[in-house]
């Protein structure tokens, strides 16, 4: 099968396991849960549970009552960071995935409502896998991998450095950290997950998380170099929203060619390092190929 064809056959298969755990437009809460369901519905790329699949079947997992609850999570997870990066106290934007963001059409107050809902409800979801076919060791290292990775050792603490350090120059050290928190954090407990819950060893979960941060990061100097060459048709949201914002970014720093070359190694390292795990890896090689070269 192309890859193409493959690749739009997972992101619908992932649509369709996230719908099945959205919560019910119900209750008096219905409008908080219309939000949070408007916002994760919004379409995406779904990179973040692709690659938590794909690593899961590289590692021989076959159970999908114990991985489904775990994609849905982790989407959930990366739409109400989105949700919450588009408030006005953070980036301020009225579009994402080519529509008015959460809190425009929903109000300030349900836009952080929405994203705190989906955060609890991801854990609520991620719970679901446990049946009886899972391992309780390999679910309780998922689920603390689950709430690590997003959290002030990851996406937050990457957040929180980013906007203390808005409207300062910034030197490369600190950018690196930035986006290996802020950004690759989540794509570590993707991969990583899939790899705990298909049963892989201590060494070979460390040998992902380094290949999972260097997709993360690639994946964020990306997505710096389509702020400035993109269009909002494109990717769905304005561009030049590093300028406005007045971020350090490594196209600020080092420049597009640089940048663009700065995406091929760290993707070329990743491809390297997973072949060395040795599974069979075709999929997943073409897809971070296709990351380099994305537009959107
Ligand atoms: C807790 C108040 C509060 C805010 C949290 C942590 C955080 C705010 C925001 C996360 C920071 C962020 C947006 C990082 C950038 C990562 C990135 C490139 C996101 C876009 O991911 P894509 O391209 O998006 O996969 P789609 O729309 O395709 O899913």
């Amino acid at each position: 099968m192309e890859f193409k064809e493959e690749l739009s056959k997972k992101i619908s298969y992932i649509e369709e396991v996230i719908i099945c755990y959205l919560p019910k437009e119900e209750g008096f809460q219905k409008k908080v849960i219309e939000a949070m369901n408007y916002s994760i519905m919004a379409g995406g790329k779904r990179i973040r549970p692709i690659f938590m699949l794909e690593t899961y079947l590289l590692f021989g997992g076959k159970e999908k009552e114990i991985i489904e609850p775990f994609l849905a999570a982790m989407e959930m997870i990366h739409t109400y960071s989105l949700v919450h990066d588009d408030l006005p106290a953070m980036d301020d934007d009225e579009y994402r995935r080519g529509r008015k963001t959460t809190h425009i059409v929903y109000g300030e107050a349900m836009g952080i409502l929405a994203g705190d809902g989906l955060l609890n409800y991801a854990y609520e979801t991620a719970c679901k896998s446990i049946c009886q076919k899972s391992d309780l060791k390999q679910f309780v290292k998922a689920i603390q991998l689950l709430s690590s990775k997003p959290g002030i050792y990851g996406m937050i603490g990457g957040q929180a450095v980013d906007v203390e350090n808005c409207n300062k120059p910034m030197e490369q050290e600190k950018l690196d950290f930035i986006y290996k928190l802020k950004t690759s954090a989540l794509i570590e407990a993707s991969m990583m997950i899939g790899a705990v819950l298909a049963g892989a060893n201590e060494e070979q979960v460390k040998n992902i998380e380094k290949i999972a941060s260097d997709i993360g990061l690639a994946f964020q100097i990306q997505d710096d170099i389509l702020d400035v060459t993109s269009t909002m048709e494109k990717i769905g949201k304005p561009i030049n929203s590093d300028v406005k914002n007045h971020k350090t970014t490594y196209v600020t720093l080092k420049g597009i060619e640089a940048s663009k070359n700065e995406v091929k190694i760290l993707s070329e390292r990743a491809i390297t390092n997973l072949k060395i795990i040795g599974y069979k890896i075709d999929f997943l090689e073409q897809l971070i190929i296709s990351l380099i070269h994305r537009e959107k």
